[in-house]
This record gives C-alpha cells, sequence and structure tokens, in this order.
C-alpha cells in the first residue's frame, strides 16, 4: 500500500488548494457580485417606470465588467456602467427613433460609440463618435458632417429643386475633431476612417425583465 501514499499526498494537497479558493470564493461579495446586485437596483427602477424596456448586459470596453442597456425600443436607451464601487450613467434616456436619429451603436471591446443623425431626408447626415471621458456621460471626440446636396442658393437647406439637382452627386465631407490632440487634416480624416471601417454593433435591449434579473442573478 505504499505505493499509494505519494498520490494520498498529492490529493490532500488538491483538497486543501480547492477549499483555500472556495474559501476566498465566499470570503465576501466578489466585484462581480457587486455589479450585479447595483445593476438589479438600475433594472427595478427601469422596469417599475415602464415595463416596456429591454435590457442587455454587453462588454463596450473590456474592463472585464459589461455594461447594462436599458433601452425603450424606438424612444430611448440609457447605458450604464460599474466603476469605483458604483454605477456610471453613461447614456442618460438618449432618444433616437425620430427626427431623423438613427440610434447608437458600440464597437465591442473598444470603448467607442456612434450615433448618426440625418437632417432633410438624409441630405445632411451627422455622425458622432464618442467615448467615455473622466467624468459624466459620454462625450464626442470627433464627428462628421456628409453633405449629400448641392446648396444651390447657399442657405444651408435643400429645396426640392435642389435635391433634384443633387441626384448624381457624391457628396461632401466635413471633418471635425472635439478631442484637445491636435491633429492635421488628414491624420483626422484618417482616424475617422478608421472608425467607419470598424465592426459596429446596434446598442439596443433585447432582453426582457425575467431574462435580464436571471442572468444577474446567476
Ligand atoms: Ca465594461
Ligand atoms: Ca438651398
Amino acid at each position: 500500500m505504499t505505493a499509494n501514499k505519494p498520490i494520498m499526498i498529492a490529493i490532500l494537497i488538491l483538497a486543501l488548494i480547492v477549499l483555500v479558493i472556495v474559501g476566498f470564493a465566499t470570503g465576501g461579495p466578489s466585484p462581480e457580485d457587486l455589479y450585479k446586485e447595483a445593476y438589479v437596483q438600475v433594472v427595478e427602477q427601469y422596469h417599475a417606470e415602464n415595463d416596456e424596456y429591454k435590457f442587455d448586459l454587453v462588454d463596450t470596453d473590456a474592463d472585464g465588467v459589461p455594461e447594462l442597456v436599458a433601452d425603450l425600443p424606438g424612444f430611448h436607451v440609457s447605458l450604464f456602467t460599474y466603476e469605483d464601487g458604483a454605477v456610471r450613467c453613461l447614456m442618460d434616456h438618449w432618444p433616437y427613433g425620430a427626427m431623423g436619429n438613427a440610434g447608437y451603436s458600440y464597437v465591442p471591446e473598444e470603448g467607442i460609440y456612434c450615433n448618426t443623425n440625418s437632417d432633410m431626408a438624409g441630405a445632411i447626415r451627422y455622425t458622432y463618435f464618442m467615448s467615455k471621458h473622466e467624468e459624466g456621460e459620454l462625450a464626442t471626440d470627433y464627428w462628421v458632417e456628409a453633405i449629400n446636396f448641392i446648396d444651390l442658393d447657399g442657405d444651408g437647406i435643400a429645396s426640392e429643386e435642389e435635391l433634384e439637382a443633387s441626384e448624381d452627386f457624391e457628396g461632401t465631407l466635413e471633418y471635425y475633431n472635439e478631442t484637445d490632440v491636435e491633429m492635421s487634416e488628414s491624420e483626422l480624416k484618417e482616424t475617422i476612417d478608421g472608425y467607419f471601417g470598424c465592426d459596429w454593433e446596434e446598442l439596443v435591449g433585447i432582453l426582457g425583465y425575467d431574462s435580464i434579473m436571471k442572468k444577474l442573478n446567476s
């Protein structure tokens, strides 16, 4: 039986390691449980406000803690993150679905967000690229104005005649930098073209109340 002694010792050591790990894991709420508890409060609040809300957990910035989406489909969307032991609101009832606002999207794990807005049935299209800043909600870093009509009379408005005259017009793009980082025109264009080339995902809620609560309580 002495041949089994090293195996017995190995099993004992393994059992000890498992005990230590379990002990740590149950020693108090892990950071994971903390964000879940905090998000449950937010979900409860939104669901009480309107039971049409849809939710989702998405990792927009790869910090290991998912962000919470609370979306009233076609009306407005809110986004929350959990940092420094508290919920931080990144988008507070941001409207979409009307007045040419197509809604919001993000590049998973990159921490960048996008909104597009059209004016005059798409004659002018604005694209805003945003990120999380030191405090407050998401803020715009860069934006682009796409002008898709020839403004013959220069009043900034697309008239019927101008839209008709612009059918084959390719459009022009104006690039704007709202960051503190100095950039040449070509650097700015390159940066923004890089953003346009990313794989964007729609920032929308897909889970009903029961499904999100199940996820948060698991
Ligand atoms: Ca995150
Ligand atoms: Ca005009």
